[in-house]
């Protein structure tokens, strides 16, 4: 029987009954309403906020937290199915999901009340509050804790003032998860759309994620109450713990990006004659094509167990760098390799090997650059921290 060729070690069998239907859905979702609109999208630098209502009643905001705050109480591998599958459309739409999912539901809902849950969760896992997550400022990104932004305490308010900077969401965005410097470490505080004081500014000429919102947030003497700080964890690891989250869901996400190019390369290179045969039938192409099949099922193996470590609670940050460092190479290596395979027709984005390439630029520095990721490992072996 013929192998699939996106899927050569059949990692589909070792999926639950469950998990191969939110696949199915998700991927079903991602064929018939992003694919049509993405290229455009893309060309066009925007965000196709008209998904949002679908993402949001198919449960795919916020899908790992329990059903009392209207998410669809989901396991971590079929979070990493739906962003595989979404970022088989295009990172952007991923993008969206976890920023909403991992980075502003999941602090709200590990690290805030109960009032606070109740208070925004349902309404972000319906899409009717959008989120953002303000960690990176401008000086720079890789050394959060060289943070600038800071809130003090002022009777029963905090003043917030500083500025964050390549915030994905950010205009879109009801509230944003903001990180800041306080007498007592850092903080996290949920900024509301039209305090006074808080402006966000959309970063446009991008050639990456252009289907997807980014901004700068600025925040001049923003008053933002006690009942918005999110009082259950203090210092670096509040953020972080969130990043953790995203990233596992990253890992999952460019095995969506790299399936797409290796299907549009295998689809092109076996129409393209040239010299008389399909460009398929040369050995140069087929070492290339090979060679992303390789890359993609040892991609889809290391998510796949990295999801089972999570949902055992045993899934270590460390892990979570070597998993982010390899797919995201994988993918953006079979991008570039694929819009190759593709000659000139690679470059419009009638094809989608140059969309995803891009995208991947963005996604390869965002959530931990590689060679973040990769000092990471480096401590984990060594013991010594060469940051
Ligand atoms: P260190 O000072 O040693 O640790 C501070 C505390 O944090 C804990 N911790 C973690 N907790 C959870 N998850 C992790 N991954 C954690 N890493 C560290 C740590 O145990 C400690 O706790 P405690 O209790 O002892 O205080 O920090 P470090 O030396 O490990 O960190 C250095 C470094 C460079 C790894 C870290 O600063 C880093 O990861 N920098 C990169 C920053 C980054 O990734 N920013 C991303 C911004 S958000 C974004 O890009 C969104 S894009 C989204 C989209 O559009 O999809
Ligand atoms: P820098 O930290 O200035 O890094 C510059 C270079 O130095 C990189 O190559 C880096 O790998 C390298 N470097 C860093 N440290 C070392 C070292 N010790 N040794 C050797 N080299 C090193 N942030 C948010 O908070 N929220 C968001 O929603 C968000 N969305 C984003 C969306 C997009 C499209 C992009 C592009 C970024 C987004 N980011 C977001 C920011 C992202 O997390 C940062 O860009 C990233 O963390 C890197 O920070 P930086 O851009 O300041 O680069």
């Amino acid at each position: 029987m013929a192998l699939n060729p996106y899927d050569l070690y059949d990692v589909r069998s070792l999926l639950t009954e469950e998990e191969r239907a939110v696949q199915d859905t998700v991927a079903r979702f991602t064929d018939e309403r992003v694919l049509p609109i993405i290229g455009e999208c893309f060309e066009q630098g925007r965000f196709p906020t008209e998904l949002i209502p679908e993402i949001a009643s198919l449960g795919l905001l916020g899908s790992s937290l329990p059903e009392q705050y209207g998410c669809a109480g989901l396991n971590a591998v079929s979070y990493g199915l739906i962003c595989q599958e979404l970022e088989r459309g295009d990172s952007g739409i991923r993008s969206f999901v976890s920023v909403q999912s991992s980075l502003c539901m999941y602090p709200i809902y590990a690290y805030g009340t109960e009032e606070q849950r109740q208070r925004w969760l349902p309404g972000m896992a319906r899409g009717e509050i959008i989120g953002c997550f303000g960690l990176t400022e401008p000086h720079g990104g890789s050394d959060p804790a060289n943070m600038k932004t800071h809130a003090r305490r002022d009777g029963g308010d905090w003043v917030l003032n500083g500025a964050k900077m390549w915030i994905t969401n950010g205009n879109l965005a009801d509230i944003a998860i903001v990180w800041a410097q306080t007498d007592d470490g850092i903080q996290g505080f949920v900024v509301e759309k039209g305090m006074p004081g808080f402006a966000a500014q959309e970063i446009k000429h991008k050639m990456s994620l252009r289907a997807s919102v980014t901004s700068a947030l600025y925040f001049d003497n923003v008053r933002v109450p006690e009942a918005n700080r999110l009082p259950n964890v203090k210092g670096l690891k509040g953020p972080l713990g969130c990043l953790t989250q995203a990233r596992y869901g990253i890992t999952w996400g460019p095995i969506g990006s790299a399936i797409a190019c290796l299907d549009e390369a295998l689809r092109y290179s076996k129409e393209r004659i040239l010299f008389g045969r399909p460009v398929a039938a040369t050995q140069a192409a087929q070492l290339k094509l090979a060679d992303m099949a390789r890359r993609i099922t040892a991609a889809q193996l290391i998510s796949l167990q990295l999801g089972r470590l999570k949902d055992a609670g045993r899934m270590q940050p460390t892990q979570v760098s070597l998993a982010k460092w390899n797919n995201v190479r994988m993918a953006i290596d079979i991008a570039r390799e694929s819009r190759d395979l593709l000659g000139g027709a690679g470059i419009t984005v009638e094809h989608c090997a140059i969309r995803h390439a891009l995208n991947l630029e963005s996604v390869i520095t965002y959530e931990g650059t590689e060679t973040v990721h990769q000092l990471v490992v480096g401590r984990e072996l060594t013991g010594i921290n060469a940051f």
